[in-house]
């Protein structure tokens, strides 16, 4: 087998995720074209799925206390356990209903089920780059390449957190604030999704991701949507952003 070619693995992993990421530009653009170690880094398949290809819960790269005092423990662990949990069973859930419709031919809940898949298998590809986004020793700036994209794109960085800071703050109810690299045009974007699987430009890879649905930061900051998105750029770990930068670059 040669480099290029993906392992069985690589490969079911990669078709579930094509399945699931209807709505997450990146994931279609991705499948069959980049070589397997780009599509790792941006959507790590090793993470997102077992050795079958079923949808599992990746372990937090950090212990629940990690990102203290910016997002508390509990936090951290009702988050990962019970919500990102959810999204994970429910994926696999509407993997195997569709399944089931397949093999019976009866299609009468396919619209449910597609939407349960986009909901479910969006949030859990959403919440598996937002732990590797955040980290222990994030904070500061952006720096090498993605620096000088950020300053072209938006300005300067001051700008560009600006921007982010303010489309994540004024999301309508739950949602996710955005740093996108559109492959198309070769740009880094803002985008403001509801839910998980509203609100995308198609051909856009996430690279950043801030969860402000409540359960990421009731608990510390209550009603204080802004002091928590303020705040986790304190924990933003930047050469991660960097790291799916470069790989986003070589989709496109
Ligand atoms: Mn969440």
């Amino acid at each position: 087998m040669s480099a290029k070619q993906p392992s069985r693995r690589q490969f079911l992993s990669t078709a579930a995720l094509t399945t699931a990421g209807v709505t997450l530009a990146g994931v279609p653009i991705l499948n069959g074209v980049a070589e397997a170690g780009v599509t790792s880094v941006l959507y790590p398949q090793a993470e997102l799925t077992d050795a079958s290809g079923k949808y599992a819960l990746p372990k937090l790269p950090y212990e629940y206390k990690a990102l203290e005092p910016v997002i508390d423990a509990k936090t951290v662990e009702i988050h990962h356990d019970k919500h990102h949990a959810a999204y994970v069973a429910g994926a696999n859930k509407a993997e195997d209903n569709l399944t089931a419709a397949r093999s019976e031919g009866k299609f009468d809940l396919v619209k449910y089920w597609s939407k349960e898949l986009a909901f479910q298998g969006s949030g859990h590809i959403l919440h598996t780059i937002y732990w590797t986004n955040l980290g222990p020793k994030g904070g500061g700036e952006a720096k090498g390449d993605l620096a000088k994209q950020i300053a072209r794109d938006f300005g300067d960085f001051a700008k560009f957190k600006q921007h982010l800071t303010a489309a994540t703050t004024t999301v309508e109810a739950s949602g996710w604030g955005v740093l996108a690299y559109q492959v198309f045009a070769k740009k880094l974007t803002v985008l403001q999704v509801e839910k998980h699987q509203d609100l995308t430009t198609w051909g856009s890879i996430p690279l950043l991701v801030i969860d402000v649905w409540e359960h990421a930061y009731y608990l510390t900051y209550q009603n204080k949507r802004a002091d928590y998105v303020t705040k986790i750029f304190d924990i933003v770990n930047w050469e991660n952003i960097a790291q799916r930068y470069d790989a986003a670059r070589k989709v496109g």
